[in-house]
C-alpha cells in the first residue's frame, strides 16, 4: 500500500510505481494505493513486463493514472478510479485490459467500468491540497466493483466487502 502526494518540485520524474525499461518483471502488483497531483500513477514502459493494478485511486495526475507504454507489455487494471489526469487510463502501445474502473474522461473501459465522473461526486474532497479521496456514501463507486479473492483489506485496513459488493478504488467505504 502507499499514498503518494507528489511534491511539486519533484512532479517532473514522479510516477507511483514504474517499471524498469531495461528487464523484464512479470507478477508485479500495485493495489489499495493512492497518487495525486504527479505525473503518472502506474507507468509500464517496458515492452517484456506485465503489471497487474487493483483497486487503487490516482487524482490529478499530469500525465496519466495507468498507462501502458512500450509495445509488447501488459497492464491489467481493475477496480480503479482515475480522475482529472490528462488521460486517465491511456494504451500507447501493448496491451491495457480494463474492468470496472472509474475515470472522469472518456477512457475507462470494459466490463463494469464507467466514464465521465466527476471527482466531486466521488470523492469526499478534491480542494487541492487537502484531497480526501476516500468515497462519498453517494458515490457509484460504491459496491460496483469485483469481487477479488487475492486480498480482503482496503488501504484503510477496512475489510472487503464492506455492504453488498466491493467498491472501486483504494477505499472500501
Ligand atoms: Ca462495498
Ligand atoms: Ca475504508
Amino acid at each position: 500500500m502507499l499514498v503518494y502526494d507528489y511534491v511539486t518540485t519533484l512532479a517532473t520524474a514522479s510516477s507511483l510505481l514504474r517499471i524498469s525499461m531495461t528487464a523484464a518483471f512479470t507478477g508485479v502488483t500495485l493495489r489499495n494505493s493512492i497518487g495525486i497531483r504527479g505525473l503518472v500513477g502506474a507507468r509500464n514502459p517496458s515492452p517484456g513486463s506485465t503489471l497487474r493494478v487493483e483497486n487503487c485511486t490516482f487524482h490529478a495526475m499530469g500525465v496519466s493514472g495507468v498507462i501502458q507504454a512500450g509495445g509488447g507489455g501488459a497492464v491489467t487494471v481493475l477496480n480503479t478510479i482515475a480522475t482529472a489526469s490528462n488521460l486517465d487510463f491511456d494504451n500507447n502501445g501493448g496491451m491495457l485490459v480494463q474492468s470496472f474502473n472509474v475515470s472522469s474522461d472518456a477512457t475507462a473501459a470494459g466490463l463494469g467500468s464507467k466514464t465521465m465522473q466527476a471527482p466531486s461526486a466521488l470523492f469526499v474532497s478534491v480542494t487541492a491540497g487537502a484531497e480526501d479521496l476516500h468515497l462519498l456514501s453517494s458515490a457509484m463507486a460504491v459496491d460496483a466493483g469485483s469481487t477479488q479473492s487475492s486480498f480482503m483489506i482496503d488501504i484503510d485496513g477496512d475489510g472487503r466487502p464492506r455492504g453488498i459488493e466491493w467498491d472501486i478504488g483504494a477505499d472500501e467505504h
